[in-house]
């Protein structure tokens, strides 16, 4: 997979892709993530990306043409050679690249969207920015709009390293591909169970005595309703959720 991101803070990128998992699968040649600054897209003297907003009021709005121009730039960039790894060549030109706009007005990103993601051979993520952007772009350059949660950022940046992040995991091949297939079916969605190692008695706090038991059946029946409980307890949601996937009563079974 090929990521692309667009942002007036490349530096915001250097930290998180230079560590963990994403180092790991870069090398592995599982995926490649470029960086690039939305003014290399301008063509003033003075590299403009923003101007004062039609119809007036504070702050500036990120200008259409830099957002367009650099994805456009972005996707007609050439597919992966023929004899590189996952080059499921699309028959439609330039599907498969799909743009994603960082925005607190998107839809509230969960695994279901990451996973739908990964599945992409090319993605363009644009970082928002606190002052907006013009709705022109939101509307004729943005395939899907993501938000990671209901609480106020400075920008895109940390959301699309937040997204990056949780991509990459599940690509095949890298670490978590696999662990994140066990993930789904050992635990049906539910929050985990508590964990411990050695020493059996801490500051005179016992690890439970089923799990030093060595009953392997009670153990497991121990650690799925302390899942349980834990998840009715602390998310609710995820609960209802679970049981809706279930009994077939989940939002994408119905017909609306
Ligand atoms: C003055 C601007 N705010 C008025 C209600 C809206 C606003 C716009 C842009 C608030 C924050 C931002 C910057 N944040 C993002 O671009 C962002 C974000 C976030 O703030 N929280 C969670 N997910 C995301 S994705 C992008």
């Amino acid at each position: 997979m090929r990521i692309d991101i667009v942002t007036l803070f490349p530096a915001m990128f250097t930290g998180p892709f230079d560590e963990s998992i994403v180092v790991r699968a870069t090398k592995a040649g599982i995926v490649e993530i470029h960086i690039h600054n939305l003014r290399d897209w301008t063509s003033d003297r003075h590299r403009t990306v923003d101007d004062k907003p039609f119809g007036g009021g504070a702050g500036m709005v990120l200008k259409a043409e830099p957002l367009f121009k650099a994805v456009e730039a972005l996707k007609e960039l050439p597919d992966a050679p023929p004899d590189a790894p996952s080059s499921a060549t699309p028959s439609a030109a330039l599907s498969g690249r799909q743009v994603v706009l960082l925005t607190p007005q998107g839809e509230r990103l969960e695994q279901k969207i990451v996973a739908e993601l990964a599945q992409q051979e090319r993605l363009i993520l644009v970082c928002g920015h606190y002052e907006g952007l013009d709705e022109r772009f939101r509307e004729h350059g943005v395939d899907r709009e993501i938000s990671i949660g209901d609480y106020v950022l400075s920008g895109g940046e940390l959301p699309a390293a937040v997204l990056v992040d949780a991509i990459v995991r599940l690509l095949p091949g890298a670490l978590g591909s696999a662990e994140s297939a066990l993930d789904e079916s050992h635990t049906d969605g539910l929050l985990e169970y508590p964990h411990y190692t050695r020493p059996a008695e801490f500051r005179g706090w016992r690890v439970p005595d089923v799990l030093l038991s060595g009953h392997h059946a009670e153990v497991e029946r121990w650690r799925r309703q302390q899942a349980l409980d834990r998840t009715k307890r602390r998310r609710p949601d995820l609960l209802e959720k679970a049981a809706a996937t279930i009994t077939g009563d989940s939002p994408e079974n119905s017909e609306g």
